[in-house]
């Protein structure tokens, strides 16, 4: 039976975000599921995707789905064979009234096929109870790859930690958009969150407290790190744990006396200042420590990184911090990893594999230009454009203004393949939308901040750079409310933007 869809159900084959690069609707043609809808997954690659297909779409439909890797080729099917268009992480996406196919040549494709699948239902998919609505596709070809390899989230859970659970909840809100890299801030003058078993007072001590004066176990355990990492990759999601040197770490300077010069602990800091700590650059305990910590870390990080930042290590001089990251950024290579760190610190490095991201509010670094020349790559963070801890206007209560108010707008209002002089688009990896937490405790802040710029920065990750255009995307960044809402998700209700109802 030849169902027309009706007209929500087409429109959201124009709703999609991030855009896709080809979507032909076949407008008289609709996929319902139904109570007898089976979930095929052919190739290993596409099992996981599977799985997180089924997990978002039987608590919402009340249907089995059971995924099989044989049988009815009806249904909703996950297959090869895709075009090699679609390259390392793209998808091809085709709805008949019979079947559903995403075809990949990568887990990756596969995962960011089924959140194109997810968009294609009705907003009540994102239910967690069965609700009664006609779970309607609208017949279409999709063909998608990415603009960018890294689009990336960080989440500080050093001025204010948040639970395993906290994290999972914004690791699957951003996973809805294609980000593929979650960055975990976990080590900050306020705090050590990552237990190290080899140094157990970073966290016995500085896991104890944090911005605002709360105390307790405010840290991970390995075996909780290891869970966040799985549950990461069960949504496609590399994670890159961050530990900040040779600068904000006070915390850890809090938790050993001989991680100071003057062989003193540091009080505990719960401030929100930055750039008095460093580290004794000239202690060889110093490098025992850090040794220690990026060895203990790749044992349990199956991605390719380990993030150094580098950042704001403005107590120590120009020599010392060539001296450190000399002896430390090898150290990252020692067992196995990709350094990347805050843009500050690519002026020392000698590997051109090492990754700057940089975060300031300027179109011009010298530094980056004559990286990007020595073969470096680079992770767009300008602190003006995806800082979610910025204060949308003068209203905002939650979060910062140092880089300036970033609207909507202002996040979507940029091209990170010329944005920086000297840094084209084969020299961007891609872009992260850090959310630091000085300000920010709570679930509902997250949200608040990240909802909806980090959509908008997952936009500018995946979109091709030809349809970059506000008057465009604000209707379909509008159209994504009513999921949100379902979700219970807590954006902020930008006036910029043509909310859907
Ligand atoms: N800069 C600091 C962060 C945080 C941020 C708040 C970087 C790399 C200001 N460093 O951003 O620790 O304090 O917006």
């Amino acid at each position: 039976m030849t169902e027309t869809a009706d007209a929500a159900t087409t429109n959201r084959l124009q709703e999609l975000l991030p855009h896709p690069v080809g979507v032909e609707p076949r407008p008289d043609v609709t996929f319902t599921l139904t109570p007898s809808t089976t979930i095929r997954a052919t190739t290993p690659d596409a099992v996981a995707p599977a799985e997180l297909l089924a997990s978002i779409l039987r608590p919402s439909t009340g249907f089995a789905l059971p995924i099989e890797d044989s049988g009815s080729d009806d249904g909703i099917v996950l297959t090869d064979g895709a075009d090699p268009e679609t390259g390392r992480e793209g998808y091809q996406l085709d709805v008949t009234e019979s079947r559903v196919v995403i075809r990949a040549n990568s887990a990756a494709g596969h995962f960011n096929g089924v959140q194109t699948l997810r968009q294609l239902l009705p907003p009540e998919v994102e239910a967690g109870t069965a609700q009664q609505v006609p779970w309607q596709i609208p017949g279409a070809s999709v063909l998608d790859h990415p603009r960018y390899h890294h689009r990336g989230a960080m989440l500080d859970v050093a001025r204010h930690f948040f639970t395993p659970d906290q994290v999972k909840r914004y690791i699957d809100q951003v996973a809805a958009f294609k980000i593929n890299h979650f960055h975990l801030h976990l080590t900050d003058d306020q705090g050590w969150r990552l237990e190290i078993k080899s140094w157990p007072e970073l966290t016995n001590t500085g896991g104890g407290t944090e911005i605002g004066g709360r105390t307790g176990r405010l840290f991970y355990t390995q075996d909780e790190y290891r869970d966040l990492v799985a549950h990461a990759a069960s949504r496609g999601i590399t994670v890159i744990p961050e530990f900040d040197m040779p600068g904000h770490t006070n915390a850890a300077q809090a938790s050993y006396a001989e991680l100071n010069e003057d062989g003193e602990k540091r009080p505990a800091y719960s401030g929100i200042e930055v750039g008095f700590s460093s580290l004794a650059i000239h202690d060889d305990t110093t490098y025992r420590f850090v040794e220690d910590v990026i060895r203990e870390i790749a044992a349990i990080t199956p991605g390719p990184y380990l993030h150094i930042g580098g950042d704001e290590a403005l107590t120590t001089s120009d020599e010392d911090y060539a001296t450190f990251m000399s002896r430390v950024l090898p150290l990252v290579e020692k067992y196995g990893k990709t350094t990347v760190g805050w843009h500050e610190f690519v002026k020392t490095s000698e590997n051109p594999e090492a990754i700057p991201q940089f975060w300031a509010t300027t179109t011009k670094d010298d530094n980056v230009a004559a990286a990007v020349k020595r073969g470096h790559k680079v992770i767009m963070s300008p602190g003006n454009r995806v800082y979610l801890d910025m204060k949308y206007d003068e209203d905002t209560e939650l979060g910062l203004k140092w880089a300036g108010l970033v609207e909507v707008k202002d996040s979507y209002g940029w091209n990170p393949g010329a944005y920086l002089e000297g840094v084209t688009e084969e020299d961007v990896l891609g872009v992260e939308a850090p959310l630091w937490t000085e300000t920010v405790s709570t679930s509902a802040d997250v949200e608040h901040l990240a909802f909806p710029r980090l959509p908008v920065t997952a936009e500018l990750g995946w979109a091709p750079a030809a349809v970059h255009d506000w008057d465009k995307f604000a209707p379909r960044l509008g159209a994504q409310a009513p999921r949100w809402r379902v979700q219970g998700i807590n954006f902020y209700a930008s006036p910029q933007v043509p909310w859907k109802d």
